[in-house]
């Protein structure tokens, strides 16, 4: 059979689904127009600029050991509602929908952005804490006792035997370039089914594919990546909107974290998204059928009889 060139940009919906079965990434181009660029690029470096300089940004543990150039900020939503239209838009949807279901939440909204002088972020995957899967009388992973870099390490080929589905989908916004000078993602085509984790090295046969702003490259929760090196003049400004199974854990703990006067704006989707609805029950407060959960100060506490 002729194998699968590796993904380039594409519009086709089709095309990126069969790019992330084959490869574990796609690269979909022009998603926004220019003007939603534009704004999404305005709020972002205003932000960006002000919680540096207010000493606010803090780093990721994905991070290259003291990288303290490249900067993260979180929980988007909070910062600007024309963040909320890029958790929403249909193309993350439907990438997230084919990978993980009709059911998911958003894990993270943050922004990654990489500054000239900056390390290589090590390779690695976005479900290091995913068990292996185990065959029968074999003792299993217990999964709270995954540290994260300690493999399973191994090569990024095909496994012969069973692994783990993906539970998270990284939809990474360009909201600027993303070149291989500027620091791109790079990724390991087709180790999303290697059923390993990388060591965090460099390799020989990582691409770094590149896109115009308004695309996103998007990959499967097992695919191996980091990001590059910026030896550019400028920053590259990503933005992800980073997808989870509705039973996991999400990155950001989302309905603690979430403002009470950005709550109080949202439509019924991105409460949905962002967590606020169990899901068969699982994130329930005391109410596990309720459309929506509500906070402890609402919730039942220490009763007596009445007499
Ligand atoms: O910013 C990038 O290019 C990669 C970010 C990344 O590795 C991640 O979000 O897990």
């Amino acid at each position: 059979m002729e194998e699968r060139s590796l993904p380039t940009e594409t519009t086709d919906l089709d095309v990126m689904r069969e790019d992330l079965d084959a490869w574990g990434y796609c690269i979909a181009k022009d998603v926004i127009d220019a003007d939603t660029v534009a704004a999404v690029r305005d709020r972002l470096t205003a932000q960006a600029t002000a919680e540096r300089a207010a000493e606010l940004d803090h780093p990721f543990p994905a991070e290259a050991e003291g990288d303290d150039i490249n900067q993260w900020l979180y929980l988007l939503h909070n910062k600007g509602q024309i963040f909320h239209q890029l958790a929403l838009h249909p193309t993350p949807r439907a990438l997230a929908a084919h990978v993980l279901g009709a059911d998911h939440n958003l894990s993270a909204i943050d922004s990654h952005i990489t500054h000239p002088g900056n390390k290589a972020m090590p390779l690695h995957t976005d479900q290091w804490w995913m068990p292996q899967p185990a065959l029968p009388g074999q003792p299993h992973h217990r999964q709270g006792d995954l540290i994260r870099g300690e493999g399973p390490f191994g090569e990024p080929t095909a496994s012969t035997t069973a692994i783990s589905p993906p539970m998270v989908l990284n939809f990474m916004w360009m909201i600027s370039d993303f070149t291989a000078a500027n620091g791109a993602t790079r990724v390991v085509p087709g180790s999303h089914l290697s059923g390993v984790q990388p060591t965090g090295e460099p390799r020989a046969d990582e691409v770094q594919p590149e896109g115009t702003a308004g695309s996103a490259i998007v990959w499967d929760g097992r695919t191996w990546h980091g990001s590059g090196v910026n030896t550019a003049d400028g920053p590259r400004l990503g933005l992800t909107t980073f997808f989870c199974a509705p039973v996991v854990r999400a990155l950001t703990n989302m309905t603690y974290a979430t403002r009470p006067d950005v709550l109080a704006e949202l439509d019924d989707e991105m409460k949905r998204l962002l967590g606020f609805a169990p899901w068969n029950g699982y994130g329930a407060t005391d109410e596990p059928t309720a459309d929506f959960v509500r906070p402890g100060v609402d919730t039942v506490g220490e009763l007596k009889p009445l007499d």
